[in-house]
């Protein structure tokens, strides 16, 4: 605790020294990823500063996002997410990309089963209003730490029954001979509100990744609508990028 008390040496306002000193100590690893801090009594006294200022400076770390407030359980260290590095030119499924990194995943399902579509989903996967399609919301998590929301639309007709899809949607198309071969998809960074926040665990106004992904099977036929709230802190999208054919042949010609 010795330097936690330095703080006190520290010319800037208390709780700054305060937030400085807990991330400190977060780094060294005194309070581990997702532990229990101690209380504000047992806090304050280690620290030597009155409760107001800790609750200011944890209240800072809150909204930084480094520590994060449970209802009915106190105050936990952030577990930070594991971050993953996506190639844009891959047509490649959640539990796929996982795996290829070694990280385990799973979802929580928000909603599940087949619906009329809304006219948003008839519109983008050019179907009917009247074609039943199956819908699934999930939060994707990557060992056990959520990294997106994910509610995707697929024409019932593509699935036969919903009871085939398992953990992977890409399995279950792929299972019934509809795996996307091919898919168009739009992102767009976003700030992130209440309800989504909660679910990822950010805090409210977070920047995030809203992304639509239309997707086709090899005749052409559109099979599956997704709209994905990706965290931004925990993916970043890479893209290649070429020359056109003949503008290659030139600058190759040039550098001869
Ligand atoms: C990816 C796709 C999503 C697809 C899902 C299937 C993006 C932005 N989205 O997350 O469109 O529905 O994989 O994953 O990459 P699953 O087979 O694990 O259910």
């Amino acid at each position: 605790m010795t330097e936690l008390r330095a703080i006190r040496a520290e010319r800037k306002p208390l709780f700054a020294s305060v937030s400085a000193a807990l991330k400190r100590e977060i780094a060294s690893g005194r309070f581990a990823q997702s532990d229990l801090l101690p209380g504000e009594r047992e806090l304050s006294q280690m620290l030597e500063v009155s409760r107001t200022t800790l609750r200011r400076a944890i209240a800072g770390l809150i909204e930084e996002g480094v520590l994060v407030h449970r209802h009915g359980a106190g105050t936990f260290v952030r577990r930070s997410p594991p971050h993953v590095e996506q190639p844009l030119s891959r047509l490649t499924s959640f539990t796929e990309d996982m795996r290829l990194r070694g990280l385990a995943a799973s979802s929580k399902v928000i909603e599940r089963g087949a619906f009329l579509p809304t006219p948003e989903e008839s519109m983008m996967l050019d179907i009917a209003l009247s074609e039943a399609v199956f819908r699934l919301s999930r939060l994707r998590l990557a060992d056990g730490v959520p990294m997106a929301i994910e509610r995707a639309a697929v024409p019932m007709r593509f699935l036969g029954e919903a009871e085939r899809v398992g953990d992977s949607l890409y399995a279950a198309l792929e299972a019934s001979g509809y795996r996307p071969v091919r898919a168009v998809q739009r992102l767009r960074a976003v700030v992130i509100g209440a309800p989504e926040a909660a679910l990822l665990d950010i805090p409210e106004g977070s920047p995030a990744l809203d992304i639509h992904r239309v997707a086709y099977v090899a005749d052409g036929r559109r099979v599956e609508f997704t709209r994905s709230t990706y965290r931004s802190d925990t993916y970043d999208f890479v893209a290649e990028l070429t020359l056109p054919p003949n503008a290659r042949q030139r600058a190759e010609g040039a550098q001869r």
